[in-house]
């Protein structure tokens, strides 16, 4: 849905701009120094991203579904590690409390995570349980008016920078599957809350992951996401529903700037006297690409107008996540391939996208989580 065609196209102008003039002469930098420079996080602020899908009641853009993956498609026209650091105040590390918060979690958190004064991180991965997010360990036992967390959680985006976490952890130690979770809101500074050192990863520098420790870690009954023990993976599944959509956005806004730099050296590039981008077998490679983006961005523009209309989107979202990150991944490997041997070398920055696009395939969950999620449902709805 979208509210005010004109509104949006000025915020997407902006954002557009920004990238172009702010964003992509920075890629290379960030990538070398795996840190975005505090003034970019500034403009950042400045301009609203971190607030883009936060309610406007709580200071933010409250964007819809259909515009969040408008703007979604324009900040992936460069390096993913520039929008994961917004992306997780406008996703996971705060949809927790959109969705299921009480007034009084809203109050409280959204002002701040909608202006980027606190960063907020999900953490539901744990050593032992990835895909089978069900089977987590990380225990919160209730002890007067608090609960006491112990555990620890890996890969976690945006930590580092965090100023809250949304945990989920298991309050009901006899329940072992999913019905025993609760999420809670966890405050960095909370004493027993350490972090990891910072993962080393194969690809989009400048975004940061690392383990959170939790020991002993006492926090108060009111930052139970919700005032309700047990329904905490739901919550993330919820959550991981809107996660998937954005996630399918980041594919398409990459693949089309992949592609758009795959084209200007297919024109540029000139082997047994013209340029590459007249040869056939070049173009199969161009056509391919361009075709797959065009279905990938019509699905997540469906899933998202689906959302917008109140639907049950689980399928769609993991349809579109699937199949975009999917996408994207032979759209930058066709991209490697028609660059050549520059296609290999760091100063063209292709092979820099290569391995920053890897990862969508894998976070929010695998493509072969996506596949369960979509034929448990198909088969769920067929009764
Ligand atoms: N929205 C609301 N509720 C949902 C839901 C959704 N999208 N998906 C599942 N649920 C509910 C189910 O209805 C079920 O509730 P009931 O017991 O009341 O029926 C409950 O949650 C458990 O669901 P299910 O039985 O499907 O859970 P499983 O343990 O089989 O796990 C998968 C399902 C594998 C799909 C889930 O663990 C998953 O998504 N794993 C990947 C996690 C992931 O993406 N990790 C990435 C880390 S974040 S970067």
């Amino acid at each position: 849905m979208i509210r005010d065609p004109e509104t949006l196209t000025l915020l997407l102008d902006s954002i557009s701009r920004f990238v172009s003039e702010r964003l992509v002469p920075m890629e290379a930098h960030v990538a070398e120094t795996d840190q975005i420079p505090d003034d970019v996080v500034a403009d950042m602020k400045a301009l609203g991203l971190f607030g883009m899908s936060i309610p406007e009641a709580y200071g933010g853009m409250g964007l819809t579904m259909e515009e969040e993956v408008m703007a979604g498609f324009a900040v992936a026209q460069t390096s993913p590690a520039f929008r994961s650091l917004f992306a997780t105040n406008n996703g996971i590390g705060a949809q927790g409390i959109v969705i299921d918060g009480t007034p009084e979690q809203k109050d409280f958190y959204l002002p701040r995570i909608a202006t980027g004064e606190i960063i907020g991180s999900f953490a539901l991965t744990e050593p032992d349980s990835g895909s089978d997010a069900g089977s987590l360990r990380t225990s919160a036992s209730k002890e007067g008016d608090a609960y006491v967390i112990n555990g620890t959680k890996r890969y976690i985006t945006n930590a580092p920078e965090a100023g809250i976490f949304t945990v989920m952890a298991r309050t009901d130690a006899a329940r072992k599957g999913a019905d025993g979770i609760s999420a809670f809101i966890v405050e960095k500074n909370t004493p027993g809350l350490s972090l990891g050192n910072i993962d080393k990863k194969m690809g989009q520098k400048g975004a940061h992951t690392c383990d959170v420790i939790f020991d002993n870690v006492r926090v108060p009954a009111s930052q139970l996401i919700g005032g309700v023990e047990g329904v905490g993976f739901k919550t993330a599944m919820k959550v991981l529903d809107k996660g998937r959509i954005n996630i399918a956005a980041a594919s398409v806004g990459a693949a089309e700037r992949i592609l758009r730099d795959a084209i200007r050296y297919a024109k540029e590039r000139k082997q047994f006297g013209k340029a590459i981008g007249e040869f056939q077998l070049i173009q199969a490679m161009l056509a391919d690409s361009h075709a797959e983006i065009y279905a990938a961005r019509c699905m997540v523009l469906d899933a998202a107008r689906r959302r917008d209309e109140g639907l049950n989107v689980s399928t769609e979202a993991a349809c579109a996540k699937m199949f975009a990150s999917e996408m994207c991944g032979r759209v930058a490997d066709r991209a490697v391939q028609i660059f050549g041997g520059a296609g290999y070398l760091a100063e063209y920055g292709i092979e820099r996208f290569y391995r920053d696009v890897r990862l969508f395939r894998i976070f929010e969950g695998t493509t072969q989580i996506q596949q369960l999620v979509i034929a448990k449902n198909l088969l769920r709805d067929a009764g």
